[in-house]
């Protein structure tokens, strides 16, 4: 990058907007239909040759929504994008979450204001304008006063450095960055897939069902729960139609977004038998409703935590029919410290002839060659390489922008050490830059899209005020940031999230600052602080004129 950023000259004028926003998936489309309604000239960005981020690119065969139930993850903002859209199954397929976002695309007439093909490469801010200047990969600066950040949370995909793996000779792909052609044909290959957390547990099965032989190369063994997937009943949807506004206050209310009341009783009200016949229930229903319906304190408590843990080895061990894989596949830490995983089959796929789990903590990976993998028990021949390795999540996109700030300064500097935030929206030295679900906001432990509104309605609340009040730019306090952090960081002690290693607090990835991420207290708590900084005059910020 370079230091002074993009400039215009004559002979390449500026575009010049009140607000760039980067990323056109669920909060990049839903920025641009709040400012615009604002009367704010904003214009948004995105690499890919469609709308719908994270949706268009994750196009692996049996990507899913992970949250409890269609039709909550969704849009909450409009009657009509609810009443209009029908979503055919209980756990949406990516294609079906795509094709919504297409039609909200075009239900509020986003397109005219959306470049695609067109990805955002530099960002600095200039002091003397209070003004950003932004650059893109088509060559054009732009010039606006603000910058929203919709860049997603699960968007920079993580890529294994293994010995070998660029001479690996076969197809390769990345589940995070899926062909956009659907050209990727299974049929009568050695397939190895990488990684077991929610995109290899999801595409397994499928791929099992497809290729000649699937190898799965396990590092973590997944606690993972059946989707209970099925068409979503029609009396269901109206119903939820129907009593929409209350749904949505009570999605609001509860701690993960989702309109199901939690239950309120304790694992150890029950027998070990009562216990039993609670999770055999929820898991024939599947779904999130093993962890919401059965006990409160399954991540508070450990003796409740183990009761369902153990009830999951149990399943596993009756379901896969050779002990010894079996034993591969027993997780053995608390479950629900890394992100839930809903699966279609997912231990009974280790019953099929043409699959191979490797344990990657007994026999590890010595290198990748052209034709295949070699661990230390022996050669795996491979015609194609899926690598199921997660994201650079929450700060991966925005750290690989590097904006520049006040006084010169990157967001890696600023972000050497931890991932510093006020209120997960904004950071000290980077003033009019707005951060959607960033780290230090609920984001991936809430309902994704409510958390997006919820950030989105903030910026646009935050622009109208400073308009209407003559201000031109808005920033961050550092004494408030260090405080939030802090905060943010004390919270996620007090679960147990923090308790093993997950994308949650970037120890996915080499070298990446440790931490704990998103804001761990619950979204109705995280609304307050937001509303009661601003109802205090924009506590913690410095407005400008
Ligand atoms: P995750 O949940 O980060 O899973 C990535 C998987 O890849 C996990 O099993 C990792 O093992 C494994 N991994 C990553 N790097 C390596 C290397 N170098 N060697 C071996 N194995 C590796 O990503 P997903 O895409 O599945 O899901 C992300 C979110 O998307 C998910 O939580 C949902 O919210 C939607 P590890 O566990 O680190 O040992």
């Amino acid at each position: 990058m370079s230091s002074k950023g993009p400039q215009a000259t004559a002979a390449q004028p500026a575009i010049v907007l009140d607000v760039v926003v980067i990323g056109a998936g669920f909060s990049g489309m839903y920025a641009l239909h709040t400012l615009r309604a604002a009367g704010l000239k904003a214009r948004v960005y995105d690499e890919a040759h469609n709308v719908g981020g994270t949706w268009n690119w994750n196009r692996y065969p049996g990507a899913r929504v992970d949250f409890p139930v269609a039709p909550y993850y969704c849009y909450t903002f409009s009657d009509e994008l609810m009443n209009e859209f029908d979503w055919p199954e209980r756990q949406p397929d990516q294609a079906t979450v795509l094709k919504y976002l297409n039609f909200v695309a075009d239900r509020m007439d986003l397109r005219r204001d959306i470049e695609l093909g067109t990805r955002i490469t530099d960002a600095t801010y200039d002091e003397t304008r209070q003004r950003w200047w932004v650059d893109t990969s088509r060559g054009t600066p732009i010039d606006a006063q603000f910058v929203v950040c919709a860049s997603g949370a699960l968007s920079t995909a993580n890529m294994p450095k293994i010995p070998g793996i660029e001479t690996f000779a076969g197809e390769c792909y990345h589940t995070g960055r899926w062909p956009q052609d659907d050209s990727v044909d299974f049929t009568g290959k050695r397939v190895a897939v990488l990684g077991t957390g929610s995109s290899g547990v999801q595409s397994i099965p499928h791929i099992a069902r497809q290729c000649q032989h699937l190898t799965v190369l396990q590092r973590t063994p997944q606690y993972t729960v059946p989707a209970g997937n099925k068409p979503v009943d029609p009396d269901f949807v109206a119903n939820a139609r129907a009593t929409w506004p209350e749904i949505k206050q009570r999605m609001r209310v509860t701690p993960f977004g989702s309109p199901f009341q939690a239950s309120t009783v304790r694992a150890e009200e029950h027998t070990p038998e009562q216990r039993r016949e609670v999770y055999e229930k929820f898991w024939q229903v599947g779904g999130f409703n093993i962890v919401i319906d059965t006990y409160c304190d399954l991540f508070t408590d450990k003796f409740s935590n183990d009761t369902l843990a153990e009830f999951v080895r149990d399943k596993i061990r009756s379901i896969v029919k050779n002990p010894e894989t079996a034993r591969k596949l027993l997780p053995n830490y608390l479950i629900g410290t890394k992100r839930q995983i809903l699966d279609e089959g997912y231990y009974d796929t280790f019953n099929r002839d043409n699959v191979t789990l490797v344990d990657l903590r007994e026999d590890p990976i010595v290198e990748f060659y052209p034709g295949g993998v070699r661990t230390q028990s022996g050669e795996h021949p491979l015609d194609m390489l899926v690598l199921a390795t997660g994201f650079d999540a929450i700060t991966g996109t925005l750290q690989r922008l590097n904006p520049r700030g006040r006084g010169g300064v990157t967001l890696n500097e600023c972000w050497k050490d931890r991932f510093n935030s006020y209120l997960g929206i904004t950071i000290p030295r980077f003033p009019n830059l707005f951060m959607i679900t960033g780290p230090g906001s609920p984001s991936v432990l809430y309902n994704m899209t409510a958390s997006i509104e919820q950030n989105v309605d903030f910026v646009s609340n935050t622009i109208d005020h400073l308009r209407e009040h003559h201000y031109t730019s808005i920033e961050a306090q550092p004494r408030e940031e260090l405080a939030w952090t802090q905060y943010v960081d004390w919270i996620s002690k007090q679960t147990i999230y923090t308790k093993v290693k997950s994308w949650y607090n970037g120890e996915n990835v080499n070298g990446k600052p440790a931490g704990f991420m998103p804001y761990a207290g619950g979204g109705l708590t995280y609304f307050e602080f937001v509303r009661q900084a601003v109802d205090n005059g924009y506590r913690g910020f410095t407005r400008s004129v």
